[in-house]
């Protein structure tokens, strides 16, 4: 396809690896490792593609992770995803895993990191994309069991750059991982959450005051409150928006009333990234490319959100001045 406008660099900050699943390489993993999906076909498990909240994803999220065994399963995951990503001007990846999404199926957590570390060992001279693995606890687990998934973890860290937390927020704070966390610093590691999705301004507080986090994932709610808002625009956290996942979970009504714009008024740090785009219909470029068309956006405030991503990111100053 003739490409006029070739897509802007950029960094992909918020991005689910599981989330990059798309229907043939589910249906080619079922097949290698004997897995029988609950549907017959791509086009059948594309029609179940229709949700009406994050719980209503999660579930067939984390119900077609069934098909990830081996490390050679993880290693094509990641493969497929970077390969799409260098399409989409990705110049530079900080990548989510689950790892007790697959630890509970008897998956090794060793098996899910070397399998991914394969792949992004190679994803410089590959295509050209720099990566970084970020570890993430499932909120709706324990905080003994994100504990314990931490200390299985303890071995791989020279791997990993930071921690997260994600799944379903509503009634599970960020408080409830304030030890998790502090170990994570200790050891070395950044510290990210998912708050202000469907939870309220409240978690986003938690997820700075008490977990201490460098980034908080989507955060849109936080325009709720505006303290909150004056708070982050001050410290310049940065919030990885996620428009195509926002709109597809019904977190906004419609992409033409998304806050991007007022955000970015706010002179909040925002980045535009795709959540699991092989569910939400759009990877990097396409999210790019959705609020640009929908919002309206002008090339200079586009080259803003390319610029942000990469000032946003947990490269080293000198790799980012490269990218800048
Ligand atoms: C997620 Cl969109 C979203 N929100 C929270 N947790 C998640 N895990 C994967 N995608
Ligand atoms: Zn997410």
């Amino acid at each position: 396809m003739n490409t006029p406008h070739p897509p802007v660099p950029k960094a992909e900050l918020h991005l689910h690896i599981e989330g990059t699943l798309e229907p043939e390489l589910a249906f080619a993993l079922a097949a290698r490792n004997g897995v029988e999906l609950p549907y017959a076909s791509e086009e059948e498990l594309r029609r179940a593609y229709s949700f009406s909240d994050l719980q209503s994803f999660l579930d067939l999220y984390y119900a077609l992770m069934a098909v990830l065994r081996t490390e050679e399963d993880f290693a094509d995951l990641a493969n497929a995803y970077l390969a799409r990503a260098k399409e989409q001007g990705v110049r530079h990846a900080e990548i989510f895993f689950d790892p007790q999404a697959h630890t509970v199926r008897g998956v090794p957590i060793g098996t899910v990191i070397e399998g991914l570390g394969r792949a992004l060992d190679a994803a410089q001279e590959t295509y050209g994309i720099t990566t970084r693995l970020i570890m993430c606890f499932l909120r709706d687990e324990s905080a003994e069991s994100a504990l314990e998934t931490f200390e299985a973890a303890r071995p791989y860290l020279d791997r990993i750059t930071a921690v997260g937390l994600d799944s379903a927020e509503v009634g599970n704070p960020p408080s409830k991982f304030r030890e998790v966390y502090a170990l994570a610093r200790e050891a070395g590691l950044k510290c990210v959450a998912h708050a202000g999705e469907e939870g309220p301004p409240a978690y986003v507080w938690e997820a700075l005051d008490v977990l201490g986090v460098d980034r908080v994932d989507h955060g849109v709610r936080c325009m709720e409150d505006a303290d909150l808002v004056a708070r982050l625009a001050a410290e310049q956290v940065p919030l990885t928006v996620c428009p195509l996942s926002n709109v597809r979970l019904r977190v906004i009504d419609d992409l033409a009333d998304h806050p991007l714009p007022a955000m970015l008024d706010a002179g909040l740090l925002v980045t535009v990234n795709s959540d699991d785009p092989a569910y939400f219909g759009g990877y990097a470029h396409d999210n790019f490319t959705a609020v640009r068309d929908a919002l309206r956006l002008d090339e200079e405030t586009l080259r803003t959100l390319a610029r942000n991503s990469f000032t946003a990111s947990f490269l080293d100053e000198e790799t980012r001045a490269a990218y800048l």
